[in-house]
């Protein structure tokens, strides 16, 4: 496409309920949202950092600094780009994968809206809907935990994630495993334990668990490659995938017989593609993860997620499960425990103008 613009706004969304993890509590996702502007019309992206640098380094301010001042002026300095260059013209810009992948995604779309392509079908989805899983943050209490599940077993929901922490591990997995059964369960403790925790660590190997997702920190590969060797509980990596050759290291190394994969914490959706093909053919099962996204992302989440690698139920819920007011025209709804793959061009979603207005906070224009 032939770029003549970007168009930045940080955006706050005011959640259903709080969400806690073991980082932290969010009311508002704040978040950015990307038009890029070409010769062709317009496409959007979203940048998933949120305010704090707390799941990973990046954070709204510095996306946004990065994006303005160094990662949108090199793309308009091309000029004419097509999606799969962006990688090679950002790639001496270290790290910001957030930033790269939310102009990445707004270029993509607009491509693909003025070719009109579905971005499912380019990014080689086999599937018109995926099954839908929740992640549900650590409430007041286990109590208070069995009765949030419920409400989203009731919705439909195919799969539970439950968020842990020191303190809050196993008798919460013991409360939900008690009031369900044989539910497909995970836990996600978000970086929040060492090697030093192994033996409550391994208490959840009774819980019959699809997976642990992220126990350690973000650099700890070998670490993690050590615990996966004490549990039989399956370690699946989110934080320190950051890239496809981070997934080829933490496979060699035995640190991950799951992989989570999300398109903002590893560069954007065509990388995101390149680990989901290295782990396919190495006979990793992967499953999309997610990050608040607004209708922007969690319809491009919902075409990644339809690709064959996806195994397993992703972290690709309905837009109610976070959101009373999204900024597309057509949130994505749960239906019979799964979400559709929109079919129309580029994203298959229309933006919602005066949504898109109301919770703009923040606004730039980068011109060529
Ligand atoms: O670790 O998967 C995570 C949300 C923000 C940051 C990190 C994570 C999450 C979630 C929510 O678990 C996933 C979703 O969007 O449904
Ligand atoms: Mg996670």
């Amino acid at each position: 496409v032939v770029l003549e613009g970007f168009e930045l706004r940080v955006l706050h969304l005011p959640l259903v309920a709080p969400f806690t993890t073991s980082f932290g509590t969010e009311t508002v996702r704040e978040v950015i949202v990307v038009r890029a502007l070409t010769a062709d019309g317009e496409g959007w992206g979203e940048v998933v950092t949120q305010a704090s640098p707390l799941y990973s380094s990046e954070y709204t301010q510095g996306a946004w600094d990065v994006a303005t001042r160094f990662l949108a002026p090199a793309l308009l300095e091309r000029r004419t780009v097509a999606p799969d260059e962006i990688r090679s013209i950002l790639e001496p810009f270290v790290g910001h994968r957030m930033a790269k992948a939310g102009l990445e995604l707004a270029v993509l779309d607009a491509a693909l809206r003025a070719a009109g392509r579905p971005l499912g079908e380019y990014l080689g989805a086999v599937r018109d809907r995926v099954p839908s899983g929740v992640s549900v943050g650590i409430q007041r209490d286990p109590d208070s935990l069995v009765e949030t599940i419920r409400g989203y077993l009731d919705e439909g929901y195919v799969r539970i994630k439950i968020k842990i922490r020191p303190g809050r591990d196993v008798a919460d997995t013991a409360a939900v495993r008690d009031a369900f059964g044989a539910i497909p369960l995970q836990v996600d403790a978000n970086s929040a334990y060492t090697l030093a925790d192994v033996d409550t660590l391994a208490e959840l190997d009774r819980f019959d668990l699809l997976l642990i997702e992220q126990p350690l920190q973000e650099d700890d590969i070998v670490d993690h490659a050590t615990l996966a060797r004490r549990l039989s509980t399956p370690v699946c990596l989110d934080e320190s995938i950051v890239s496809l050759k981070a997934a080829t290291d933490a496979l060699a190394l035995g640190a991950a017989s799951v992989v989570n994969i999300k398109a903002g914490r590893v560069g954007g959706y065509l990388e995101a593609v390149r680990i989901h093909d290295l782990c396919r053919d190495a006979g990793i099962p992967v499953w999309c993860g997610g990050m608040l996204e607004t209708g922007i992302g969690r319809a491009a989440n919902a075409a990644l997620a339809a690709l064959p690698g996806f195994t397993l139920p992703g972290d690709v819920s309905a837009s109610s499960r976070f959101y009373h007011r999204d900024i597309v025209t057509e949130p994505a709804v749960l239906e019979d425990g799964h979400v559709r793959v929109p079919t129309g061009p580029g994203l298959g979603v229309e933006i919602d103008p005066v949504a898109l207005d109301d919770f703009t906070v923040d606004r730039v224009v980068v011109r060529a």
